[in-house]
């Protein structure tokens, strides 16, 4: 198997990369095409795709499609092991770490590691942190976990570096998609401090100030997921973009 997107995702030659993700759920059916256009921004370094829940059988019809309209490595971010398909260049295998569901920490992971093996896709394992981003999260519900409340900052950096210890290539620290409140500056910097692996924030990420905020930060990448769905301008995308490349 080979490690191209990893070796992709580590030798980026910016502070903070920008990761634009792509829900290819039924919802996002119509608007697809406007959806692609602004994940193909170039200031885009990858794309994730995926979401909490499958709604309807077209969903890897979705993915096929994206990957064959941008020339940029197509992620799998996946919310159970039924989205995975070989339309991808990697998957993120991501365990809750925050949950204790054993679901999401181990078992997707059995029930989708012989499909992986015969597809023969690179697997790039992601410590998954769940923080309260002020909204219940579609995640929180789906995997009936708590998330961790954004102000327990020892807890939050104990949880990330057993997920470094235990071998996992990032850390994702996620408010929740559509979050209200998206992680904080200080929350980041200190995890930077304390952590050898690049860390993925996402949740809640939508306006200038909130990139702003975060970037002063440096996380490794910012996620960009509802904004992309919404009716903002791609100019203002844009923008954003150049921001967290700057
Ligand atoms: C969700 O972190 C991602 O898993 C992106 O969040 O949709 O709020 O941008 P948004």
């Amino acid at each position: 198997m080979k490690n191209n997107i990893y070796q992709f995702l580590s030798n980026l030659k910016y502070r903070t990369g920008a990761l634009a993700l792509i829900d290819p759920d039924s919802k996002n059916d119509k608007k697809l095409d406007d959806i692609i256009e602004k994940a193909n921004l170039p200031e885009f370094d990858a794309i994730l795709v995926g979401g909490s829940s499958l709604d309807d059988n077209k969903y890897h019809h979705r993915i096929k499609k994206i990957k064959n309209s941008t020339s940029k490595p197509v992620i799998l971010f996946p919310g159970s092991s039924n989205q995975i398909n070989k339309n991808v260049d990697a998957i993120f295998y991501l365990s809750l770490i925050s949950g204790r569901n054993p679901k999401y920490l181990i078992e997707e992971h059995i029930k989708s590691s012989k499909s992986i093996h015969k597809l023969d896709i690179e697997t790039i394992p992601v410590g998954y942190i769940l923080i309260d981003g002020d909204k219940i999260s579609a995640v929180e519900k789906i995997s009936n976990t708590i998330p961790i409340n954004s102000s327990e900052v020892d807890k939050i950096v104990s949880h990330a570096l057993a997920g470094q210890y235990l071998g996992h290539k990032f850390i994702f620290l996620e408010s929740g998609s559509g979050a209200k409140k998206s992680a904080g500056s200080n929350l980041i910097k200190i995890l930077k401090n304390y952590l050898d692996i690049p860390l993925i924030v996402g949740g809640g990420i939508k306006t200038f100030d909130d990139v702003k905020n975060i970037k002063d930060s440096s996380p490794n990448f910012i996620v960009i997921g509802n904004l992309l769905e919404s009716d903002e301008s791609i100019i203002n995308i844009k923008e954003m973009l150049q921001l967290i490349h700057e």
